[in-house]
Order: structure tokens, then C-alpha cells, then sequence
């Protein structure tokens, strides 16, 4: 054990038996794991947590994702995505281009579509929500999992509309939920740093509060391993962790490790793969009112999601061919993964896996 001023192995293990015990643990707590406890604490820890909500099941999903655009308003130092519109490497897709990515899953049993990209200057609430629309008249029963909180909240205020009006507005047209995007870190000093412009942690929260209570559930996200302290981690958890308990509209949470390729905090450098499993670790522990972690493997990479296993993680997101460049251009090399692989990678880690849909209901 490392010493830690004010850290003795009797806390460690006061903690360690509220966590056995089923009793939530302080912020303060939240953060002594982090810097004091053992690996093998963690994993064995958040392994007790994730049987007791999930048992022996790992969950994946047949899903494919639309990035409708990489122009964006905001200039977030961690991207490594974003390009002026005329870069040779922009896109920005029109409405029939994406729905010609729909179509491309015809003969495929997919059960969600996730859309999300950049922050368009010129879409309002009405472009993405036609587009749902025409995405749900192709195929009625595909799940629309769209739009983080920044996307949401430029679109509705570009329609002259209230939050709680621009997500009705989007739910008649047929979304069905919000992915956790965005979120990065709500510390104020630390979000200022990175993504200087972007819509503030209190709006992310308030679109994501919103949202459940009109019936529309929802992700959260953690971008980790920049310049962040383990005291941020935790209080970015801890906020998730309040409004989870007003509301129980979040489904999961995926933790989400800065990669450094082609953006500029590269100097940030990367975290380990020993600190990735200490956040999965806590996170698990700290969050006892979020039924599900998520390692996203195109952003973690298949190794460490496949560790990840161990340390929390019960759902595997996801069977998705190379329509995501979020991470491809930010340095991640696993783009692409069949259900065949993916099933393999958690029987090999001793779980059994079982597809879900978008709700992790188990699909026959
Ligand atoms: O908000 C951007 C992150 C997020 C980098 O809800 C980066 O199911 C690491 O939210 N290094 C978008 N991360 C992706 C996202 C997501 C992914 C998978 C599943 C779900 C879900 C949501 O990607 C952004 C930002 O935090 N990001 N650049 C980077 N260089
Ligand atoms: Fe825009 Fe998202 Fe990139 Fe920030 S992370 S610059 S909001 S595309």
C-alpha cells in the first residue's frame, strides 16, 4: 500500500466493508480509493458490486453509429476530429447520405443507430429531427440513440426553444434516447481548460434531468486521464451519482480515456492501463445507482475492455463496423469487431454474454 498523509490501511478497509455491505460510500471515501487501495482490492471490490447488479452477464449491442458532420461552433482541445468546413478531411453529410448509411444495415439485425458529431453552425432542431423522422419511416423499429447534451442544447436554442420544449419536440419525432457525450469533466476550472466554449456542466446536467423526466433516458460519460485530479473524477461522479438519484434516467456510464493523437493536449501524454482499471474499478464502486458500466472497446481498445471485465464493466459496446472516426482519428486502431469476436472476448474472460437492445433487454 502506498503511503498516503492521512491514509491508513484501516480506512482502505472500512471502505472495503461498506462497500461489501451494500452501503454507498462518501465522496471523501470515493477519493481515498483512488489513491490509497490496491489494485486487487479495486478489481475484487467492483467485481462484488457488478455481481450484485448484473450477475455473470456481459451485454453487447448490434449498433451502428452516423456522424453526420466533423464542422464544429466549439474547439475542444482534446479533438482530434473537428475540421473547418473546406478541410480536405471535413464531412458534412445531407440528409439522403445518411440515410443511405441506414440502408447499408438493411439485412443486418441491428437494433440501435447512435448519432452524434460535431457541433453544426447552420442545423437546428427541425434538420436532425426530419432526419429521425425519415430514419424511423426506413426502419420503424430501430432504436435512435442521438445527440449529446452540446449537440441538444445548440439545436433547441438555434429553434427559439425551451429545453423542455426542444425534447418533446425531438421525442414526437422519434427519439428514443440521449448517449452520454459531453459531459468531459464538470469541474468549471478543468472544463475551461479543455473545451474552453463548450456548454457548461450545469446545462449538461439540466438537458440530461430534463430528459428523464419527460420519459427519455439517457447516458453519461467521463473523458478521464488529461489534466484532471482523482478529486475531479469523483466530484464529476458524485454530480452524476445526485441526479441519478432524482430521477433514475441514466442507464450507463462509460468512462472515457483521453487519447492524445492529432489534437491540442497531446503533451496531457496518456494513462495506463493499470490507471484505466482503477477507473473502471471506482467508478463501478462509486456510482451504486447506475445499473450498467460501458467500456466503449473502439475507444479503450480490446484489451483493456476485455480487462475492464474484470474490474466492473458489464456491457460491451458494441458490434460496430468502421462508421465511427471519433477515436479512429484521435490514435485508437480497433475500429471494427463481428458479434462472433465480440461473444468470444467475454466467454474467454470467464462471463457469459447475452445481446441486449437499447434498454438491456435481452434479445432472443
Ligand atoms: O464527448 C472526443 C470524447 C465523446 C476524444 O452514450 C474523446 O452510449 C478520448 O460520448 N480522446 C463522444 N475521448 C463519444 C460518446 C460516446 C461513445 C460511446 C458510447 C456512448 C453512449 C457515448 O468522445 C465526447 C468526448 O468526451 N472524445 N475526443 C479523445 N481525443
Ligand atoms: Fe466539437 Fe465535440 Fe470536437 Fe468539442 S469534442 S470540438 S464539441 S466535435
Amino acid at each position: 500500500m502506498k503511503e498516503i498523509p492521512g491514509l491508513s490501511d484501516s480506512a482502505i478497509r472500512k471502505i472495503a466493508g461498506k462497500v461489501i455491505n451494500d452501503e454507498r460510500i462518501s465522496p471523501e471515501e470515493g477519493v481515498l480509493l483512488f489513491s490509497g487501495a490496491e489494485l486487487s482490492l479495486l478489481g475484487f471490490l467492483a467485481d462484488t458490486v457488478r455481481k450484485r447488479k448484473n450477475g455473470n452477464v456481459v451485454y453487447y449491442i448490434r449498433n451502428f453509429h452516423i456522424e453526420p458532420t466533423n464542422r464544429c461552433i466549439y474547439n475542444c482541445r482534446f479533438c482530434s476530429y473537428r475540421r473547418p468546413a473546406g478541410h480536405p478531411e471535413s464531412w458534412d453529410y445531407d440528409q439522403d447520405e445518411m440515410l443511405d448509411i441506414v440502408r447499408r444495415f438493411d439485412k443486418e439485425a441491428v437494433a440501435e443507430v447512435h448519432i452524434v458529431g460535431g457541433v453544426h453552425p447552420d442545423h437546428d432542431l427541425h434538420f436532425y429531427g426530419t432526419l429521425i423522422q425519415k430514419i424511423k419511416k426506413l426502419r420503424p423499429g430501430l432504436h435512435v440513440k442521438a445527440f449529446s447534451a452540446i449537440e441538444l442544447d445548440f439545436m433547441i436554442r438555434k429553434a427559439g426553444l425551451s429545453i423542455a420544449e426542444g425534447l418533446k419536440k425531438l421525442k414526437e419525432y422519434g427519439l428514443n434516447s440521449i448517449p452520454g457525450g459531453g459531459a468531459e469533466i464538470f469541474d468549471e476550472e478543468i472544463r475551461k481548460e479543455i473545451s474552453p466554449d463548450k456548454t457548461s456542466s450545469e446545462m449538461w446536467l439540466n438537458i440530461h434531468e430534463t430528459a428523464h423526466k419527460l420519459g427519455i433516458p439517457s447516458n453519461a460519460t467521463m473523458l478521464y486521464g488529461h489534466i484532471e485530479t482523482y478529486t475531479n473524477r469523483i466530484n464529476h461522479l458524485n454530480r452524476l451519482r445526485e441526479l441519478q438519484d432524482r430521477t433514475g434516467g441514466f442507464n450507463a456510464f462509460i468512462p472515457l480515456k483521453y487519447r492524445k493523437v492529432n489534437n491540442q493536449l497531446s503533451q496531457a501524454g496518456e494513462v495506463s492501463l493499470i490507471e484505466d482499471l482503477r477507473n473502471y474499478a471506482v467508478s463501478r464502486i462509486f456510482l451504486d445507482n447506475i445499473p450498467h458500466i460501458k467500456a466503449y472497446w473502439p475507444m479503450a481498445g480490446k484489451t483493456t475492455a476485455q480487462l475492464s471485465l474484470l474490474f466492473g464493466a458489464d456491457d460491451l459496446d458494441g458490434t460496430i463496423s468502421d462508421t465511427t472516426r471519433i477515436y479512429s482519428m484521435a490514435g485508437s486502431e480497433d475500429t471494427a469487431m463481428t458479434t462472433g469476436e465480440l461473444r468470444k472476448l467475454i466467454s474467454d474472460a470467464g462471463f457469459t454474454p447475452v445481446e441486449r437492445d437499447s434498454l438491456y433487454n435481452p434479445v432472443k
